[in-house]
């Protein structure tokens, strides 16, 4: 280590954490370890490895300073994040822009200079006193051509214990292949009360694309606070338009054919309008649920999980639609639960299928019902975007590829929206310029409580990624496109809507019948159906959804 780091982590790294520094013999990490601590000031830094005992010594932390709490179920516990802070926060993320980049109108902009003045200063010695934990993580599956490095700081047991639920581990990659161009998280809870950021005020999340790095302060929530969640996907989309492949808001899964044939789709939806519950069909297997890349290799596009666990939305979840998720969420193992309300030891959320109590331990501390907050709005029991973090491999329906390091093959794109009046609930494009334009980059879809701000306004979503682009609008459409250049057998691009509503409100289909519209593409990829020229694209013949309706559901 150069003389330099070492002089500034004197005192705070020792032992058995510098050591397991200096073993990694990479300049960058020293110089940002040593950065960060310098900014936050830190008691001592913790250096973890893909050890057993280092996920076992986080697990306790995040219960020992009070972010999780164990719940009556062994390996279950919760987390609340603050009243202010239980979505993603758009508004206060932004991308830093050094002099003469300009990303375009839709994106959340502002000076670099500037931008790092501000976030730095709210970092200076937010971690007096506290654990500094550097925690090295891989995006996609190890050993892979889709293996990104990255390091996440930050003084959060929870945020690290989260990752280690949905992330493949990292310490190993960075001694074998020194990490590579590596992305960087910076975290810091902030001041807190009662175990929650008290400064929403001063929440900032912002994203130094010169760097390859993001600060986050002030927040606990997943979505601002995981540096490995959607802030990577923001580098990642940066990296894949320099590389030449695509990064995307995709769920993967398996659909189960005739004569055990299984073809691979990717889906982009919006957050909050039914990628896991597609995912998570009967039946089908499940790679991943948010996150996924594409790449062309040997002329094949094939797609990986960036991811390795779920942080899923629980509103909702109940034995009758989601069997295989309600036995993980009530089986002992390893859970986190965050913004429920809790009762007994026993976590309640909003459409579980039962009655809430009217009393128990929710985001605002002690919660009874009718209980009022400061500005005198009543306390509801439990958030509408509370979540379960869970381990992928604890589902019994994962899929046996799903760490595979080459990905799997991609038969078909699906994108899907939140959409009362306009799409159909199913239909394949004619090709796939047509499908990437009138399916991916024009989709429309109603704002959820996923972010924060009003719900149900009907917004552009460009291939439901919009909220996490990093680079101009007609570049990532451009990409898109060009995609399919590289590729011997190009995808089928389909499009879906899970929300059409009558006049009167009531919806026109029912929640199973995704089950069907999965199988009927799967059909189409093969050739095995005829469909219809509709005016917007292939449209199902009613015979092939009656026989599929029957033998489905
Ligand atoms: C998520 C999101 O948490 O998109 O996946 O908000
Ligand atoms: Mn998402």
């Amino acid at each position: 280590m150069k003389p330099k780091y070492a002089r500034a982590l004197r005192g705070r790294l020792e032992g058995r954490d510098k050591t397991r520094l200096e073993a990694l013999a990479n300049e960058r990490l020293d110089a940002f370890v040593a950065d960060a601590v310098q900014l936050c000031g830190p008691a001592v830094v913790r250096i973890l490895t893909d050890s057993e005992a280092d996920r076992r010594y986080i697990r306790r932390q995040a219960i020992e300073n009070g972010e999780e709490a164990p719940l009556a179920t062994p390996g279950h516990t919760v987390h609340f994040d603050g009243y202010q802070d239980q979505g993603r926060d758009k508004e206060v993320t932004r991308y830093l822009l050094p002099k003469g980049v300009n990303l375009g109108a839709n994106l959340n902009t502002m000076s670099r200079e500037r931008g790092l003045a501000e976030v730095r200063g709210f970092l200076e010695g937010a971690m007096r006193g506290r654990v500094m934990y550097v925690a090295p993580f891989c995006l996609g599956p190890t050993n892979s051509p889709f293996s990104l490095s990255c390091v996440q700081i930050t003084d959060s047991a929870y945020v690290v214990h989260s990752e280690h639920l949905l992330y493949r581990p990292g310490y190993a990659q960075f001694e074998r292949a020194g990490g590579g161009d590596f992305f960087r998280f910076l975290h810091s809870a902030g001041r807190l009360e009662d175990h929650v950021s008290a400064e929403p005020d001063k929440k900032r999340i912002y994203i130094d694309i010169d760097e390859d790095m993001v600060y986050s302060v002030n927040t606990q929530y997943g979505g601002n606070s995981m540096g490995l969640k959607k802030l990577a996907l923001r580098l990642a989309i940066r990296k894949a338009d320099r590389e030449g492949w695509l990064a995307e808001h995709m769920f993967v899964m398996g659909v189960h054919g005739p004569r055990r044939r299984v073809t691979y789709f990717a889906g982009a939806f919006p957050s909050a309008c039914g990628k896991t519950s597609t995912a998570m069909l009967p039946g089908e297997t499940i790679v991943g649920d948010d996150i996924a890349y594409l790449r062309a290799i040997d002329g094949q596009a094939r797609c990986a999980n960036v991811e390795a666990g779920i942080f899923g939305i629980i509103q909702d979840v109940k034995a009758a639609d989601d069997p295989v998720i309600c036995k993980v969420l009530t089986s002992p193992g390893e859970v986190i639960f965050s913004n429920v309300l809790v009762k007994d030891g026993r976590p309640y959320w909003l459409g579980m299928g039962r009655e809430l109590p009217t009393e128990g331990v929710n985001f605002s501390g002690p919660w009874h019902i009718g209980k009022i907050d400061k500005q005198g709005s009543e306390i509801p029991p439990v958030h509408k975007n509370a979540r379960y973090t869970i381990d992928l491999r604890s589902l019994g329906n994962v899929d046996a590829r799903f760490d595979d390091p080459q990905g799997v093959p991609v038969g078909g794109i699906i994108y899907g929206g939140r959409d009362s009046d306009t799409w159909v609930p199913v239909q394949e494009s004619f090709d796939w310029p047509h499908g990437i334009l009138t399916m991916g980059a024009a989709l429309e879809s109603e704002t959820t409580f996923a972010t924060l701000g009003q719900a149900g306004v009907r917004a552009f979503c460009l291939m439901s990624n919009l909220d996490f682009l990093a680079i101009p609008i007609g570049k990532y459409i451009s990409n898109n496109l060009n995609f399919a250049g590289g590729l011997k057998t190009v995808p089928r691009v389909f499009a879906v809507n899970y929300f059409q509503r009558a006049r009167d409100g009531k919806w026109l289909t029912g929640m199973r019948d995704k089950a069907v519209w999965i199988k009927w593409m799967e059909r189409r990829v093969h050739d095995d159906v005829e469909a219809i020229r509709g005016p917007t694209g292939w449209l199902p013949l009613l015979g092939d959804l009656e026989a599929l309706f029957r033998k489905v559901l």
